[in-house]
């Protein structure tokens, strides 16, 4: 392998639309397709390596002087891309704009920071897959080594209606889940097709009374399993703490149950329960208020918003050194994002919890073989890259859809799906309980 061979010789980026059931949360409802992008890295050696990231338009405007900008370079050359990054999008018009973004009510504000490193993980990950084919080595093994050969997940719940407003998108099986029964009824196929052996239910989307008896009703049904609740910040500090007393013998964790760092640390103060977030610490900056408060006790990264496996692993060794646990949430995603997760997941010594993924939920992929779980894990490959390999036909097809689109998938807004079935229905500015 030399120099040469390891140079980027083109950079190929593919947005596409997948399709999604109606899962709701407490921003609205999952439209029926979801923008995502995938990033092939095409080595002067003739090897192709695979990434994926968020392909709302927001994301595609950083992405593209990116790609232009990484022609020439090493898939080695991965300290310098967050400077490359910043250089080439930091003052574009996308950028500047993105940094006034307010993603919506309890979402807060998408910093364009906080944008452009999602946009280089997909960068990211397709150098590391590339590196590693023509290396011969597991992606895993380029982060140091895996510490673990299986990597667990949780059965991510949620509340859902049978179809999409007006019967659009594409159909499914799983009938709806709005009560206690459908959300055991939900939990037990997935166990019973994954083998998932611990389970998190997005809340926030009923009284928190009801979404009290859902998680009573798992744990009845499944004694002694781990149990999330994630209400994506949706309730006050009181309604928090009220939730956490209610629910302080079954529950693992309690997931962002207030969505700002000072309202966690005022529940943290509060409760034994230990609280875990995807929200308040998103970036190295957030942490050092959340730890030295003690508003969380789990980080749960997403390698996409933390700008890609290697800031993953850092963000776990400053979990480790302060006494915090991490695992990984996940948005929806595809085979490659979860084959991401999955190598970096097998290489952190200090992953104590199942990271949740929303892969069931897509039917679709992008890959010639889905991953697949087994007794709630997948299972860390030795294969060199990220194992996975790309199904041309199936790219083009969702590709397809993209360009086909009249727009209003192209960028991922629950609150306007949600009011196809609502009119009246705005995003949550405030906690709603
Ligand atoms: O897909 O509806 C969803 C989730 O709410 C997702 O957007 C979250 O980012 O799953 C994520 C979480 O754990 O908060
Ligand atoms: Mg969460």
């Amino acid at each position: 392998m030399t120099p040469t061979e390891l140079t980027i010789g083109e950079v190929r980026l593919t947005p596409i639309l997948v399709a999604d059931p109606p899962l709701l949360n407490t921003q609205g409802v999952h439209q029926p397709y979801t923008p995502r992008l995938i990033v092939e890295v095409v080595t002067e050696g003739g090897v192709t390596g695979l990434g994926e990231t968020y392909g709302d338009t927001k994301y595609l405007d950083l992405a593209r002087p990116l790609a232009d900008a990484l022609t020439g370079r090493s898939v080695t050359d991965l300290n310098a891309l967050p400077l490359l990054a910043a250089e080439v999008c930091g003052d574009s018009p996308a950028a500047t704009a993105a940094g006034a973004v307010d993603v919506g009510g309890l979402r807060g504000v998408q910093t364009a920071d906080k944008l452009r490193l999602s946009v280089l993980s997909g960068f990211e990950v397709a150098c590391l897959d590339a590196w590693g084919k023509a290396a011969g080595l597991p992606v895993h093994a380029l982060l140091g080594g895996k510490v673990r050969d299986r990597v667990d997940y949780s059965a991510y719940l949620f509340y859902r209606w049978a179809e999409h407003p007006g019967g659009r998108g594409e159909a499914d099986d799983w009938g709806a889940a709005v009560d206690p029964a459908g959300v055991v009824a939900q939990a037990r196929k997935l166990a019973d097709i994954y083998g998932f052996g611990s389970f998190k239910l997005k809340g926030g989307v009923f009284e928190p009374k009801e979404e009290i008896a859902a998680v009573r009703a798992l744990a009845e049904e499944f004694p002694g399993r781990p149990l999330r609740l994630d209400p994506n910040g949706a309730w006050s500090v009181e309604t928090s703490l009220m939730v956490a007393e209610e629910l302080r013998d079954v529950l693992e964790y309690l997931e962002d149950p207030a969505g700002t760092t000072d309202r966690m640390a005022q529940v943290a103060a509060r409760t034994d329960i230990p609280l875990a977030t995807n929200m308040c610490v998103t970036t190295f900056d957030e942490i050092a208020e959340a730890f030295t408060r003690g508003a969380v006790q789990v980080v749960l990264s997403d390698h996409h918003y933390w700008g890609g496996l290697r800031n993953t692993r850092e963000l776990a060794a400053i979990c480790r050194t302060f006494g915090v646990g991490v695992s990984m949430h996940s948005n929806t995603h595809l085979g490659i994002s979860l084959a991401a997760m999955t190598h970096v997941a097998a290489t952190v010594p200090n992953l104590h919890h199942a990271c949740d993924s929303h892969y069931p939920w897509q039917t679709e992929d992008v890959l010639t073989e889905r991953l697949t779980f087994e007794n709630g894990a997948v299972a860390v490959t030795d294969t060199p890259g990220l194992g996975v390999e790309l199904d041309r036909d199936r790219l083009a097809a969702l590709h397809r859809r993209w360009l086909d689109d009249d727009g209003s998938h192209r960028d991922r807004d629950d609150a306007a799906a949600m009011r196809l079935a609502d009119p009246e229905w705005t995003t949550p500015a405030v906690p709603r309980w």
